[in-house]
């Protein structure tokens, strides 16, 4: 350890004479210098200038072609009532971002281009300006207080949910690495739970002797009637996942020992969906990669990949281990009688569990 210490202080004392040897040489007069090629010249100063013109411009045309060959992959239209007002807060903030970053990035090169160093220029010494100061100053504040005003307005909008929209209830289960939903049954009531009651086939540790528990039914597939306010309530057995719903805008972290919620009201229903036009479109080309692939499996002997039919899906949006990527369940909307027509056939915990 003495000897590494010792070593280290030798290092350190020999690059302190180079830093030192290095400012020594700064601090000399251009007629004690010569010519050096430590500074820089003209020249060099002209190959930087148009290197700040051309990194703008790749910028820019780098943006474009991104936004015309991707922007296809973006998510299609909002297919919950509350998503219109996610995608026009996310519309506006990258409205604004493109516009500034558009101009400041334009203002940095260009200048640095215009202004660049040259032997028979002098710099004008300017030392502030407060009208200058005062207006980049003031329009930040006013745009990101309305920004941040407005983001907070859509938030409490989503995240209340009043007594009266009478929502339905419904539990999300996360647990390495899948997913199930629980329904609170004819009571709107989901029975108690808790991770220290699993055993055997009560996979949620679900407390069976209690009474509102008897008509919660357990299912892997999420089955939501259209229109219906929906409050989920969701549970972690393990470690932290994250309930995503990229399609109705909705996420929530999913928390061991707490309940954590969010609501959301389905507008558009899965057969809807399909035929929206966007969608096509994302399943004829997920479609065309699949063709491609499945030639070159089946040329191997495997099997082709099955097509692709378009399915809302909740995922997990927290890497919560190996099988993270993989965590999803399938999400179907349909009308209010499809919806009970499902729900009539799933078993209850009182006939699942109890018998
Ligand atoms: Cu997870």
């Amino acid at each position: 350890m003495t000897a590494f210490l010792i070593v280290l202080v030798i290092i350190l004392f020999g690059i302190t004479v180079l830093q030192m040897a290095k400012i020594f040489g700064m601090s000399k007069t251009p007629e004690q210098l010569g010519e050096s090629s430590e500074i820089a010249s003209d020249k060099d100063n002209n190959i930087n200038g148009w290197l700040m013109l051309m990194f703008v411009f790749v910028t820019y045309a780098i943006l474009i072609v991104s936004f015309w060959k991707w922007g296809e992959v973006l998510l299609p239209k909002a297919a919950s009532e509350h998503g219109q007002g996610i995608d026009d807060l996310w519309l506006i903030s990258m409205v604004l971002i493109f516009f500034v970053g558009f101009i400041t990035l334009w203002l940095l090169s260009y200048f640095a281009f215009k202004y660049r160093g040259n032997k028979n220029n002098r710099a004008l010494y300017f030392a502030d300006n407060d009208k200058l100061e005062f207006i980049w100053t003031v329009i930040p504040v006013i745009v990101l207080a309305g920004l941040i005003i407005y983001g907070l307005f859509t938030w409490t909008d989503i995240m209340n949910v009043s007594e009266d929209e009478d929502p339905m209830i419904v539990e999300l289960y996360a647990y390495q690495f899948d997913w199930r939903a629980r329904y609170s049954g004819e009571d709107n009531t989901l029975g108690e739970a808790n991770v220290r009651l699993i055993e055997g086939a009560n996979q949620l540790g679900v407390d069976t002797s209690d009474p509102n528990a008897q008509d919660d039914i357990v299912v892997n597939e999420l089955h939501l009637p259209l229109g219906r306010k929906i409050l989920f309530k969701m549970r972690s057995q393990d470690v932290l996942h994250s309930a995503y719903m990229p399609h109705f805008r909705a996420q929530m972290n999913c928390v061991p020992g707490m309940i954590t919620q969010f609501a959301f009201t389905p507008s558009v229903t899965t057969e809807q969906m399909r035929l929206d036009e966007e969608v096509m479109g994302k399943v004829s080309r997920i479609n065309s990669i699949r063709r491609k692939n499945s030639i070159e499996l089946m040329a191997k002997g495997e099997e082709a990949l099955e097509p692709y039919e378009f399915d809302y899906l909740l995922l997990c949006n927290k890497i919560c281990g190996t099988n993270h990527y993989n965590m999803q369940m399938k999400i179907i909307v349909e009308t209010q009688e499809q919806y009970d027509a499902w729900i009539a056939q799933q078993a209850t915990i009182a006939t699942s569990l109890n018998k």
